[in-house]
């Protein structure tokens, strides 16, 4: 059984976040570090630590992020000037919560896609 993180305290409503979108498999919320004025996190609420253990069964809920991210961008009216979608996976892109996410970034021009 994978290993909780704050985020399955966040999809419980246990500690304060706000939510922007929830339903039985998806909960997307804003980041607390925000990067760019619209900066959320949109998150599978089944547990999976990193891309390394996505599975086939994960096809429907990984493909749904993308559909809720659509839907948020619109929202948050950055769907025409463009925004980011970023996943990263263990030390070298930096991730830190092991609760697969996705980061929807917008609402300025982002820059190059990588530092260097
Ligand atoms: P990553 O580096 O891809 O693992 O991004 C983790 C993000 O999670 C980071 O941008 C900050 C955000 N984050 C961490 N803890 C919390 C929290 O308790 N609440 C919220 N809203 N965001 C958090």
């Amino acid at each position: 059984m994978a290993k909780e993180t704050i985020f399955s305290k966040i999809i419980r409503k246990e500690i304060p976040s706000e939510i922007v979108y929830q339903d039985e498999t998806v909960t997307a919320f804003r980041d607390i570090n925000a990067q760019a004025p619209t900066h959320i996190l949109i998150i599978p609420n089944k547990i999976i630590p990193t891309v390394n253990e996505v599975t086939p069964e994960d096809e429907v809920v990984l493909g749904k992020l993308f559909t809720v991210a659509a839907k948020l961008a619109k929202e948050e009216n950055i769907d025409k000037d463009g925004y980011r979608l970023i996943i990263n996976c263990n030390g070298h892109a930096g991730q830190e919560v092991f609760h697969l996410h996705m980061h929807l970034l917008g609402g300025r021009a982002l820059g190059p896609m990588l530092s260097r």
